[in-house]
């Protein structure tokens, strides 16, 4: 068998798991995201914050995908809801069996979620393969890792419905080109959305919050038929 023959293959089971989650996660009507960037880009503490804000008012739930440690599933812990790292093993991305042992292993805590939040291994590049069950793609581009990204790394942002541009309140120490990073995104997702967010002045999360709600009204409102 020829090493693409390999891939092709990995490639279908992870869409028959994932097709499998996101029957169950339609079902359960949660609303699933699945956050891919570099290491370091904000993910965990872009979490942290949503968090903060919409704990009180929804049941969620993450899911942190990494090579080592459980870092960041006990910072998710800390701010308040029930979280588990899953452990790669050397791995760059997490893939949809991962995901199906990982709930099956939790079980009631993550049960009827309202939103599902999976943190991806920091990579640009082998998270965009795999489907996780997921609604959407969530890419981040932090305002310090360069405005070249989304030309350097295309497919990501490409397949993601939403960018986040994180650590703004950094943008005055940086060269970071809003508007022509915006443009780019425009063109390799016609029709997505962006926000601009930072974790640290808390600027940018309301909205951020607030398209979480509406995606998860939208998925919940959705005719059985029309639902996948
Ligand atoms: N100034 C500033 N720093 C931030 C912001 N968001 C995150 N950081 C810092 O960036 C560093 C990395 O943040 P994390 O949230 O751990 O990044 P991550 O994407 O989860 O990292 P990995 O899980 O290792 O891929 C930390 O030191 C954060 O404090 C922000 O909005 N502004
Ligand atoms: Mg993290």
């Amino acid at each position: 068998m020829t090493q693409v023959d390999v891939r092709k293959k990995i490639l279908e089971a992870n869409e028959a798991a994932a097709a499998r989650l996101r029957t169950a996660f339609r079902d359960a009507g949660t609303l699933v995201v699945n956050i891919i960037s570099s290491p370091g880009s904000g993910k965990t503490t872009l979490l942290e914050g949503t968090i903060r804000k919409m704990k009180d008012r929804f049941r969620l739930g993450g899911l942190d995908g990494d090579i080592a440690t459980e870092r960041d599933a006990e910072r998710l812990r800390k701010a308040g809801i029930p979280a588990r790292q899953i452990l790669t093993g050397g791995a760059c991305h997490l893939d949809a069996r991962q995901i199906v042992s990982a709930l099956d292993d939790e079980g009631e805590q993550f049960a009827g979620l309202d939103i599902l939040f999976i943190e991806n291994v920091g990579n640009l590049i082998c998270p965009t393969s795999y489907d996780l069950g997921e609604d959407f793609k969530v890419a981040l581009l932090s305002v310090t890792e360069g405005d070249d990204k989304p030309f350097k790394y295309p497919a990501i942002f490409s397949k993601a419905e939403v960018t986040v541009i994180t650590k703004t309140d950094l943008l005055p120490f940086v060269e970071f080109d809003l508007g022509a990073v915006r443009s780019e995104l425009a063109t390799l997702r016609p029709g997505g959305t962006v926000f601009e967010v930072s974790s640290k002045t808390g600027a940018g999360l309301d909205a951020w919050c607030a398209g979480l709600e509406e995606r998860l009204s939208g998925k919940r409102a959705r005719p059985a038929d029309l639902k996948g």
